[in-house]
């Protein structure tokens, strides 16, 4: 199997049980001043990757908001795409999501289609994930604009069945999303069956405020924690989790 870069860095990141963060950048979200400020934290902080993307952009600003990434700071940049039309040339890398949770083959595979000679054009790094909505104790945006259910949160086994064939159909990644602000985060039973029946690197994300639901979630399985609410809402929070993260195989 051929290794690309980010790919094989979250690889190796699992196979050494080291956690890794990444900071969600919603592009509709972030004033030039407070995407500064995010980024001063972010790279003091080192954090690990930058997540770009939002399940619906009103502005459309991707490509103007991953420039002012790429002036202010040298973390990865990752697409983190609400759909075929988020693809921007300036970042590093893309997450090509199936949303394997849901049964609207628009997200499985239409939208892949549409985006794919763009795609194969942009020199992105491509890694296929597997997108899995989990219920978070409210509607949210990635639910309803993909007219999918998500999987509820009191069934860790279908979380790891749906996961065990999205490995099985050659997905390089798995991403349990309880969706942006959500009210609960997935939980650590969820997490943790997913792990124990899965490979490959585990994303989690959705709903995660505090160093301790961070490492709640690392301790259950998660390779890489995504953030992107809590830090908007306050940015000084940023420093705590990353420190938190990377101090954690340190604990006796
Ligand atoms: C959403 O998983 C991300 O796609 C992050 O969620 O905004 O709740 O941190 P939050």
């Amino acid at each position: 199997m051929q290794m690309t870069p980010l790919y094989a860095h979250l690889q190796r990141a699992r196979e050494q049980r080291q956690k890794q963060l990444a900071v969600l950048i919603d592009p509709d979200k972030a004033t030039p001043e407070a995407l500064s400020r995010i980024l001063r934290l972010a790279n003091a902080a080192g954090v690990d990757y930058l997540f770009v993307g939002g399940s619906l952009l009103v502005r459309g600003e991707t490509d103007a908001c991953i420039q002012q990434i790429k002036s202010q700071s040298t973390i990865p940049v990752i697409l983190f795409p609400g759909n075929h039309i988020q693809v921007s040339s300036h970042a590093d890398a893309i997450l090509l999501l199936s949303l394997i949770s849901g049964r609207n083959p628009d997200f499985l595979i239409g939208q892949h289609v549409v985006a794919a000679p763009a795609l194969r054009k942009s020199g992105l790094e491509i890694i296929p994930t597997a997108y899995m909505l989990i219920d978070g104790g409210r509607a949210t945006s990635a639910s309803y604009i993909s007219n999918t259910m998500p999987i509820p949160a009191n069934k860790p086994e279908i979380a790891a069945s749906t996961a065990i064939a999205g490995e099985m159909l050659g997905l390089k990644m798995i991403y349990l999303e309880a969706g942006s602000g959500a009210m609960h985060p997935v939980s650590p039973e969820m997490i943790a069956e997913v792990h124990r029946h899965t490979r490959v690197p585990l994303i989690v994300g959705g709903g995660i405020r505090s160093a301790k639901q961070a490492l709640m979630a690392a301790e259950a399985g998660a390779d890489l924690i995504v953030i992107g609410t809590a830090f908007e809402k306050n940015p000084e929070l940023l420093p705590e989790i990353a420190a938190a993260l990377k101090n954690f195989g340190d604990k006796p």
